[in-house]
């Protein structure tokens, strides 16, 4: 009874930080996706293929409250462990196909095309 009556109280203060915090991070608008960037939300890389010229630098950013890593496949790079809002870049100076997982939970992929 009280310890539902407790629980009623932190889901409604719960509720009301995340209003305050939308409405706090949706001004002035919602975030736009930076062009050459790669979100990592529900354990997923989006977008999950990506192409770029030679010389762009693309910049990985993690939502989740998870961490993840951004791990090339030929260990060209590898980031350390991304908190949440953590991010990660690297620049691409070659041509090539580059797959990326993630280096704890390796079905999360992506390719970055550079061409
Ligand atoms: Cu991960």
């Amino acid at each position: 009874m009280l310890s539902s009556l407790f629980r009623r109280a932190f889901v409604l203060s719960v509720g009301s930080g995340m209003l305050i915090a939308a409405l706090v991070t949706g001004l002035p608008a919602a975030q736009a996706q930076e062009p050459n960037e790669i979100v990592i939300k529900n354990f997923m890389f989006s977008p999950m293929s990506l192409t770029v010229k030679v010389g762009t630098t693309v910049t990985w950013k993690n939502m989740d409250g998870e961490p993840h890593t951004v791990v090339n496949d030929a260990g060209i790079f590898h980031s350390a462990a991304l908190d949440q809002n953590d991010t990660y870049q690297f620049k691409f100076d070659k041509p090539g196909i580059y797959k990326v997982l993630c280096g704890i939970h390796p079905y999360m992929k992506a390719t970055i095309t550079v061409q």
